[in-house]
């Protein structure tokens, strides 16, 4: 096959396999991949360049497997539709561990494995799981190369959708192995689909561990390695995401003193030209994307992106905090992506796209629930069945996804591969909350705004399997993401305060787009008009912006949001921002029995705060 160019013979313990030249001098490297494939036992292992052709082989060998169906080369150049299987289509936060030393670590916020006894079984699982298949080993790094906090992986896996999403998603290719050099100290990260082939055995389109109880995704700290077996999906498989850039490096961050967020990052240019830089935490599957990529419906206001998903921050030379985004590409959720609710993010996938779990049209070209375009009169569901929009199905998964480049984002900053990253303005948390949470809260002070963080709550999503729509606390939106024990992390949060000058610290609010009415009806309109909460969060920054104090937080004053050309009742607004004195009571209890779960290891002055708030409600 042209893809693997000079072929070599390397001995593992039982069969001789084929594999390219390693594109590497590392020689820890290549001593870990001779192990690994000695285990793993594939047919055959490629080192990958991340290269064009490279890519395009591999896009080639997925048509013909039935992995990808290439889609209309006019109408969506250099795109692929993938179907997953049913039973993998989201993170399965049940089976994600992280293997550290004690269970106090790790905390009652993560499944804990013993690490001696979880690499046992890893061992057991792995042993001759790519049989039949190619082990590719992927270099990749998190971060622009040349920053101070850049992370650089290796990915072995035996999925080739997973190299082509992690293309797009990491810095890939052989400039990370030249950064890596001869003794340079990487990442291990390890994943199989656990699909092995027997001789003869014909594959299927999307192999995976069908049973839920045989997936892993391990996480070791202490090494830090991942190792992830069973699942296809997203942040299952492609391991620079959830698993590098959040959970292991949040653990990193803790010991380094920077941190790892789950955030979006956008620039925000005032009509008098003045730029700011906004990140956000909101848990998965609640508008990221959208905000990061907003066009605002204020005359004059420009919003330019600089990641969707994950921001890593540290405190810069001049005492303010600085965010970067690791990735390179979006892994955006499909259904409800719109000309109205996120018209960059559908031209960011207009082309050199990977579709998973969306409909196909009959013209080769993909649909999704709420598109904003009339549905197709039939088309193939993500099922791979026949569908009609009359059948009463969904057609697109609730969690189906599109990678697509950053580079291809018509608003993507300048600044958003600088090494250094930018300075950032404000800090926003939020989730899915009906009632009780207004549409903006400024937090009185850094300590209060950590425990803003500490109490976000949201419905669930589809983005995790589970029940959708159960309110569940989520603190910093990373409950699924923070790698070690959240009371030490909040500890870390209110750390900042004293690593730098408080007053260069970003102001942090508290927002929410999602309350509804008695009779179930949005009370804001969103998308494009969370620009006029941006602004008064700006207007909050430079000491201008109107604000009504509460015992909740700073909230605008009844005239201060700019809301000319919004056509909304009145008593929405009153609504939107007023403090719900019994809401409030409910929502200090169920933070307490949160709070209750981390004991004596909470700090203080989390506690002092849910206890100040409770003094100020009356
Ligand atoms: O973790 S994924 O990358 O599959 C998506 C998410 O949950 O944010
Ligand atoms: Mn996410």
């Amino acid at each position: 096959m042209a893809l693997f160019g000079a072929l070599f013979l390397i001995k593992s313990q039982k069969s001789c396999m084929t594999t390219n030249t390693p594109n590497t001098t590392n020689k820890n490297l290549i001593t870990w991949v001779q192990q690994m494939a000695g285990l793993c036992q594939p047919d055959s292992v490629h080192w990958c360049d991340g290269s064009e052709a490279e890519n395009q082989s591999l896009c080639d060998l997925m048509v013909k497997s039935g992995t990808f169906t290439k889609l209309d080369e006019k109408k969506r150049p250099g795109s692929y539709l993938a179907r997953s299987h049913p039973s993998d289509v989201a993170r399965v936060e049940d089976r994600t561990f992280i293997c550290a030393k004690t269970k106090e670590e790790v905390g009652s916020n993560n499944h804990w494995a013993d690490p001696v006894a979880m690499k046992a079984e890893l061992m057991g699982l792995f042993k001759g799981c790519m049989k039949g298949r190619t082990l590719y080993v992927i270099p990749f790094a998190m971060g622009p190369l040349e920053s101070p906090i850049c992370k650089i992986g290796i990915e072995i896996t035996d999925s080739p959708y997973v190299v082509t999403n992690m293309r797009v998603m990491t810095r890939m290719g052989q400039a990370v192995m030249d950064k890596l050099g001869t003794d340079g100290k990487f990442i291990p990260c390890m994943h199989s689909v656990g699909a092995p082939l027997q001789p003869g055995q014909k594959d299927v389109a999307w192999p995976c561990e069908p049973d839920p109880k045989k997936k892993y995704i391990c996480h070791f700290p202490d090494e830090p390695s991942i190792w992830s077996y069973g699942s296809g999906y997203g942040g299952n498989a492609l391991l620079g995401k959830k698993c590098l850039a959040l959970r292991i490096a949040s653990t990193v961050a803790q010991r380094e003193g920077w941190m790892a967020e789950h955030m979006l990052i956008l620039g925000l240019t005032s009509p008098a030209g003045k730029k700011y830089y906004v990140a956000a935490a909101f848990p998965s599957a609640c508008g990221k994307t959208n905000l990061a990529m907003m066009q605002p419906t204020l005359p004059g206001w420009k919003v330019t992106t600089l990641g969707d998903d994950i921001a890593w921050i540290r405190v810069g030379k001049d005492g303010r905090l600085w965010a970067m985004n690791p990735e390179t590409g979006f892994f955006g959720v499909a259904p409800g992506t719109s000309a109205k609710s996120n018209p960059n993010a559908l031209t960011a996938c207009a082309k050199n796209t990977i579709f998973t779990n969306v409909v196909l049209t009959p013209d080769n070209d993909i649909w999704w629930e709420d598109m904003g375009v009339p549905a197709p009169a039939k088309g193939i569901d993500w099922e791979g069945n026949e569908w009609t929009p009359a059948s009463g199905k969904k057609g697109a998964h609730p969690n189906s996804r599109f990678t697509a480049p950053a580079s291809q984002c018509p608003v993507i900053d300048p600044d958003w591969q600088n090494p250094e990253g930018v300075p950032l303005s404000a800090i926003l948390f939020g989730g899915r909350r009906p009632s009780t949470i207004p549409l903006v809260n400024e937090a009185f002070d850094w300590e209060h705004g950590v425990f803003m963080g500490s109490a976000c709550g949201s419905e669930t999503t589809a983005a995790a399997l589970g029940a959708a729509g159960v309110l569940r606390r989520d603190p910093f939106a990373m409950l699924p993401f923070c790698g070690y024990n959240m009371a030490d992390y909040f500890a870390h949060w209110l750390s900042f305060a004293k690593r730098t000058d408080r007053s260069k610290l970003p102001k942090v609010f508290f927002v929410n787009w999602f309350r509804r009415s008695a009779e179930g009806k949005f009370l804001w309109p969103g998308y494009g008009d969370n620009s006029r909460v941006l602004k008064w969060v700006c207007e909050r920054v430079e000491g201008t912006g109107k604000a009504q104090t509460t015992a909740i937080g700073n909230v605008p004053a009844k005239d201060a949001l700019d809301l000319s050309g919004l056509e909304m009742p009145a008593a929405n607004l009153d609504e939107l921002l007023k403090v719900d004195k019994e809401g409030w009571q409910k929502e200090i209890a169920d933070v307490a029995t949160n709070y209750a779960k981390f004991g004596d290891k909470l700090p203080k002055a989390l506690s002092e705060q849910l206890e100040g708030l409770k003094k100020r409600l009356g």
